[in-house]
């Protein structure tokens, strides 16, 4: 009998040695070897093996020498020792402050097992004990999620209604990428990507005689197996080309008026302003000649065209503008709702994305009620901690931020994930009190005040599954947890065990009777869908049960498109908005009612290019999940120089006398990094790209990132005043070759340990 684990990246089968080698799943038509290496020594080493406290907070109490984060050493404690420390200290800020001086926004991917997800855990627990300061949106959609519910649906359902592959490859014509559809980031999905998709679905296409048109700064995200036409763009303009494009659609009266009249409001109040957006205009902010704009926007319109927008364009300084425009402009073409025509948000950066498998809703686990109503959009982090009592915008509320006394963490990594580190080093000195429940020593574990060592996936049962992925995994348990390790589930429930609310939390389950719960759950949705599972032993033993046979081929909006009427979207109008009176009737500078080229914050337009001129982008690490198995075998090989390659266009590298394998330091007003070359003529010219993922990784001396941690240089503020979602994306630095001495990389360390005075 083989046993499974799933991981965000893929199934695997587990075989019998010690420890037990991990394999993709021989059914995976595009297996990767990303989470083969997960016990390995390199990362086993720098698991958190026990509980552990900064020295200062044990010996003088929360509060205490705060600026120590990261530069003291830890003791380690016993669990009792750590479980009480943490009780009593929820105890204390809930009298002294309320439960809104606890952050427990939490975010992070945590594991793909849908029930030891552990910032479902973490939120449950500390709903439990009366809520928590939470976070809205990701960090993945920040500007999308806000802007695309006022003008379309909600992000969830426009990923539900994707047009599926098979339908691509049987209609599509033109395959116009912004940004892509990058395969490294179809890699996963949030729960677990089983058959890997978009290297087969996009060759289908190729064969089938659709042609690619790739905008992008870099070539090197669209892999056909065919040709791919690549048109370079400045990073952060997509916005002012798809104005172009549309204002050719109208000189050239190429515009569906007959669907703009059905099925959208408000393109009248719009089509004004596309007036002087001329070809001429668009090439002079995003370096595309005039002529090919005109020859595309003809192409678009005489072809069944299908858009797709990486979601990265919209992790940057107005970052709802490209998302608005792609709907408008594929309103105007007039093809949504047509089988290969419109748009998507995205094909690439999850694998469900396109597939035709079912959408039945799976596991997870109830959170309860949060009696606390504070929250912060999720990248408003670093503003909170340091301006509490200041007001903000989101959305079109008025909004205070709380005053957090106390931060939990569970399964996320925000010394990974924020921007401007720097800024949140310091943002991290005001709390009392930091609990972070990890796996490994990571920067954020190293940062914190008490360490709590967490189990990794392969150490406890679990179900694994994501919406649309077509199968239900049994993720079983196959190693013994490494040193004092323990679930988050078991330390949440002594927690709440010490707190008086043990009942409330556990509901009286052990893991398996959790997973037979929640799994009953999902078989009770399936059946309402005429989905039948197996009963739970049946689907343990047989450990991958395939949902395909409800497989069914998807049009977005189709139905839509027949009867708008019978089918209204959820907007306003019940139609696609063009113009937004309610985002008008916010009256915010930075997003007005309809789209609009809006200049970003830094980009190679800004008159900071002078001093910084190289465009950073980050994107997204091919060879691991953000920050997660950083220090395993397969990552470590795509590292160049012990560090996080930057790609540089050959003209970049060549004027700063920058060649392959040199180490470089990345910088600008912000910070400096360091990173490991790779020139390549696949980047355009003025523009850099460090992926994230690489630990980071702070030298106290010199401040330098010694590790090719993007966020060391990104700038923190928000997209706009409407979605205030993160713009990792919007960032200009300089780039020079390393010499003489060069810190050695120390990301992988443990941190020191000293025994209690
Ligand atoms: N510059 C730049 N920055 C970015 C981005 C970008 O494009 N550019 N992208 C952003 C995006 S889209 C995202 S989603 C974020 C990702 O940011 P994160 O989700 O924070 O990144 P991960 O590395 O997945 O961090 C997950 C952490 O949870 C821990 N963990 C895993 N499983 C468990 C568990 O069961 N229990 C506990 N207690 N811990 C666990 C892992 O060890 C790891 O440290 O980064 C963002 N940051
Ligand atoms: N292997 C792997 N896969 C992942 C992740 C991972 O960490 N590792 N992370 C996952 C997560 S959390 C998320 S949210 C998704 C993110 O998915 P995305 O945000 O779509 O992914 P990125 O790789 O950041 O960017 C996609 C492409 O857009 C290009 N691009 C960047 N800026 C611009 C621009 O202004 N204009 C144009 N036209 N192109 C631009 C980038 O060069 C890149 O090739 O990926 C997911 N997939
Ligand atoms: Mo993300």
């Amino acid at each position: 009998m083989t046993l499974y684990t799933a991981a965000h990246w893929g199934i695997y089968e587990v075989g019998t040695g010690t420890p037990p080698e991990l394999s993709p799943w021989r059914e995976d038509p595009d297996p990767n070897q990303i989470g083969v290496h997960a016990l390995a020594p390199s990362l086993q080493a720098i698991r958190v093996a026990r509980p552990a406290v900064r020295r200062s907070w044990l010996e003088r109490g929360p509060g205490s020498a705060p600026e120590l984060r990261g530069r003291e050493p830890f003791v380690e404690v016993d669990w009792n020792v750590a479980l009480d420390l943490v009780a009593a200290d929820l105890a204390r800020v809930k009298a002294a402050h309320g439960n809104k001086a606890i952050f427990g926004g939490s975010y992070g991917w945590s594991s793909a097992g849908r029930f030891h997800h552990a910032q479902s855990q973490v939120h449950r627990f500390l709903n439990m004990i009366g809520g928590y300061v939470r976070h809205n949106d990701s960090y993945s959609l920040g500007a999308g999620r806000v802007i695309l519910p006022h003008v379309l649906m909600s992000m969830e359902e426009s990923w539900n209604q994707t047009t599926s592959f098979d339908v691509m490859a049987q209609h599509t014509e033109v395959f116009v990428a912004f940004g892509g559809v990058p395969a490294k980031n179809a890699q996963i999905s949030a729960g677990g990507a089983m058959l890997h998709r978009v290297k087969h679905g996009l060759a289908a296409m190729a064969k089938a005689g659709t042609r690619f048109i790739n905008i992008s700064p870099v070539a090197d995200n669209l892999d056909t197996g065919g040709p791919v036409e690549w048109i370079p763009i400045r990073p952060n303009t997509d916005t002012a080309l798809m104005l172009a494009l549309a204002h050719v659609l109208l000189v050239e009266n190429l515009l569906d008026r007959d669907f703009l009249a059905r099925c959208c409001h408000g393109y009248d109040r719009f089509e004004p302003y596309l007036a002087d957006k001329t070809p001429a205009w668009a090439s002079a902010i995003t370096g595309i000649p005039a002529a090919r704009i005109v020859m595309l926007a003809r192409e678009m319109a005489a072809s069944r065209t299908m858009m797709n927008v990486a979601w990265a364009l919209q992790r940057a300084s107005h970052g709802e503008q490209p998302f608005w425009m792609v709907v408008t402009l594929a309103s105007m073409l007039g093809q949504i709702g047509q089988p290969g025509g419109g748009f998507a948000v995205g094909y690439g950066p999850t694998n469900r994305i396109g597939s035709s498998h079912t959408r039945l809703p799976g596991p997870s686990l109830p959170q309860g009620n949060n009696r606390v109503r504070a929250f912060i959009p999720v990248a408003r982090i670093a503003d909170m901690l340091l301006n509490p009592g200041a007001p903000f915008q989101y959305n079109g509320g008025h909004h205070i931020y709380p005053d957090i006394k106390m931060i939990y963490w569970a399964g996320g990594n925000p010394f990974h994930h924020h921007q401007d580190l720097t800024r949140l080093m310091h943002a991290w000195t005001k709390p009392e009190t930091i609990i972070v429940h990890e796996q490994y020593w990571t920067a954020t574990a190293k940062l914190a005040d008490i360490v709590l060592p967490a189990t990794i996936g392969l150490e406890r049962n679990d179900l694994g599954y994501a919406s649309a992925e077509g199968h239900i995994v049994a993720s079983r348990k196959i190693v013994e947890p490494l040193g004092e390790a323990r679930d988050d589930y078991t330390i949440f429930a002594d927690l709440a065990q010490r707190l008086g609310v043990a009942d409330a939390f556990t509901e009286g389950r052990d893991e398996m009777a959790w997973l037979r719960h929640l799994y009953a759950g999902t078989q009770r949705r399936g059946d309402m869908m005429g989905i039948t599972l197996p009963d739970f032993d049946a689907f343990w033993e047989q450990g991958v049960v395939s949902l395909a046979q409800h497989d069914a081929p998807i049009v977005m909006l189709q139905a839509y498109r027949n009867d708008p009427d019978a089918h209204k979207l959820n907007t306003p109008s019940g139609k696609i908005e063009i113009f937004s009176d309610r985002i008008a009737g916010f009256n915010l500078p930075d997003c007005p009612g309809h789209p609009a080229w809006m200049v970003p914050t830094e980009w190679l337009g800004a008159p900071a290019a002078a001093q910084f001129p190289l465009h950073l982008l980050s994107d997204q690490p091919a060879r691991k999940l953000h920050s997660q198995l950083d220090a395993s075998p397969y990552s470590a090989a795509g590292k160049v120089a012990g560090r996080e390659p930057i790609y540089l266009n050959p003209e970049d590298a060549f004027a700063r006398g920058i060649a392959n394998g040199d180490v470089v330091e990345v910088f600008n007003h912000r910070g400096r990094s360091l990173a490991g070359a790779v020139v390549s003529p696949d980047i355009m010219q003025g523009v850099a790209r460090l992926a994230t993922g690489a630990w980071f990784d702070h030298d106290w001396q010199t401040g330098i990132e010694k590790h090719g941690n993007p966020n060391a240089l990104t700038q923190d503020v928000g997209a706009s005043s409407l979605s205030q979602g993160c713009t990792a994306q919007s960032c200009l630095v300089e780039v020079r070759r390393a010499d003489g001495a060069i810190a050695a990389v120390t990301a992988h360390d443990l941190p020191r340990f000293a025994q209690r005075k």
